[in-house]
């Protein structure tokens, strides 16, 4: 007990005292950097980290080529707030950011030092294809979709982007290549917002209005909410109007984000790139092309995550067509954990759930809760990164933030972060290249009524107040070593400790910074 007290004391200080090292272990600085980022993927969704049931061939043959983490997370347990992390090297938190409504402006300050900035200093061509929910537009100047969409990735360090703008269950229905929609139609203008009247605008095209037209929701009705403009016959979260040429098809968006990606690195194959390849999948409405469906006995979703290792499979195929693939580092992992019913009677909550059932499926593995929650299955998410050739090849316990990506690619590229950037980003390339089992000595987790602290094997939890839960509840505390499934809060037999991380938590979150 006392030793594990002091364990606690010695490592916060210890932390805090020393000066990051700033060497790199890498043989070459100029890899292509590829981050593959899936959408709502659990810790147990990926066959490399025990799925049965979903057969994901090609992310456990990059695995396999790479190093795949156990303790690797996404900095928040839901999609805008782990993007933003991942990008900027900056909690959520200290920017309140919330997942974003359809129309939202970007959550991002332009003049904020990204990961794409990093890699632009680097002499990198950067590029962002798939699921953007980062916002779009300024609130002074709101998305313009009839003209320049902007300010987006454009101003904040990427050189090209094809973009589902929110996600997929969100109005506007269109893909955005760089300021433009795709397919646009000057003669069908397209205008979005949160309230039907405001957007039906005449001579746009209108859509079906889900509250007061069900039956138009024919591919799959909506469990709640996701019941505003129906499109492709699915109920979205937000009103649109016009655009019609310009619609996505929900069942081909692997396919065109693989075609663009495919493109991309073609066009870029001679000079060093930045790609963030940003899937939908498997976020809902869970819409796999019909020739994933039945792939999995799981229904949709197990579906949606073939058709996202097909994805995987593809990218890395046109590295290798390229001649590209030893000299490219790929990360994959998630923006948050899984979830079940996300809004659509889908099937999946009765086909997919934690709890054992006769389908042997565990979408967050080993872990408790997931997407929204601030237990393990919301950021525990799968990691792997391979680099052939650079890379230890196998499996590291050290415990790992995309977050710390920014800090961590920024010794690889040999170059110093700016004064002020990435506050909260670690420099932990030798953990992500498997040249070291030292992970991070402590770290925040994020979700949305909740922060913890992990630091060796415990885990501090503490509630606040949010729209769902307006009555927090009282802090917890886990020990991970005996307890990987967070199911004995034993707050009340260490009240040490639990002060010791309450004390550093909260230096933490109001010090401005980590590092
Ligand atoms: C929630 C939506 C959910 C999903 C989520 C964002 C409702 C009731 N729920 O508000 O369906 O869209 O936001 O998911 O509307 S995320 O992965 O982008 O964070
Ligand atoms: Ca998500």
């Amino acid at each position: 007990m006392i030793d594990r007290i002091l364990h606690i004391i010695i490592g916060f200080s210890v932390a805090v005292a020393c000066p990051l090292s700033l060497s790199s272990q890498a043989s070459s600085n100029q890899p292509n950097v590829v981050i593959i980022y899936g959408d709502d993927v659990g810790y147990g969704d990926v066959g490399a980290y025990g799925s049965k049931q979903i057969p994901t061939p090609h992310i456990d043959a990059l695995a396999a080529r790479g190093l795949q983490f156990t303790d690797g997370h996404c900095p928040a347990a839901t999609c805008s707030p782990s993007r933003f992390s991942m990008l900027t090297g900056i909690h959520g938190f200290r920017a309140n950011v919330r997942i974003l409504a359809p129309n939202a402006p970007l959550a991002i300050p332009v003049d904020t030092y990204t990961i794409a900035d990093l890699f632009k200093d680097a002499g990198y061509k950067t590029a962002v294809i798939g699921k953007w929910h980062l916002g779009l537009g300024s609130k002074e100047s709101p998305a313009n979709w009839n003209g320049e969409v902007k300010p987006g990735p454009l101003e904040i360090g990427f050189d090209y982007s094809f973009l589902l703008p929110s996600t997929n269950d969100r109005v506007p229905c269109v893909y955005l290549e760089d300021y433009n929609v795709v397919n646009y139609d000057p003669n069908d203008p397209i205008y979005v917002g949160s309230n039907a009247k405001q957007v039906n605008r005449p001579g746009s095209t209108e859509y079906p209005d889900g509250k007061t037209n069900r039956e138009a929701m024919t591919y799959y009705q909506s469990s709640h909410g996701h019941n505003h403009s129906v499109i492709n016959g699915i109920g979205r979260i937000g009103y649109m109007s016009g655009g019609k040429a310009a619609l996505w098809d929900d069942e081909t968006m692997a396919d065109v984000f693989v075609d663009k990606a495919r493109d991309y690195i073609t066009r870029h194959k001679d000079e060093p790139f930045f790609l963030f390849f940003s899937s939908q999948d498997i976020h809902v409405p869970r819409a796999p092309h019909p020739r994933f469906q039945g792939k999995t006995e799981l229904g949709y979703r197990g579906d949606a995550m073939v058709q996202f290792d097909w994805s995987v499979g593809q990218i890395i195929d046109a590295l290798k067509a390229n001649g590209l693939l030893e000299n490219t580092l790929v990360t994959f992992s998630s923006d948050n954990g899984p979830t079940y019913d996300d809004g659509y009677v889908d099937g999946t909550s009765a086909k997919t759930s934690t709890v054992n059932n006769d389908r042997d499926h565990y979408a967050a593995g080993p872990y408790r809760g997931g997407k929204y929650q601030i237990y393990e299955g919301g950021t525990r998410v799968p990691l792997i990164i391979s680099w052939p050739g650079n890379i230890q090849t196998g499996t590291s316990d050290a415990l790992v933030n995309q977050i710390d990506f920014l800090h961590s690619f920024a010794t690889l590229l040999e170059l110093d972060l700016p004064e002020g950037a990435a506050v909260d980003s670690r420099n932990t390339l030798d953990a992500f290249l498997g040249s070291s089992e030292q992970g991070l000595p402590f770290m925040i987790e994020e979700a949305a009524n909740a922060v913890a602290l992990r630091k060796d094997n415990w885990k501090y939890i503490e509630f606040h107040a949010s729209k769902y839960k307006p009555k927090p509840g009282a802090p917890e505390l886990y020990d991970l070593s005996e307890d990987i499934a967070e199911a004995n809060n034993v707050i009340k037999n260490y009240p040490e400790i639990a002060e010791l991380l309450k004390t550093q938590l909260h230096t933490l979150q109001h010090s401005g910074k980590i590092r």
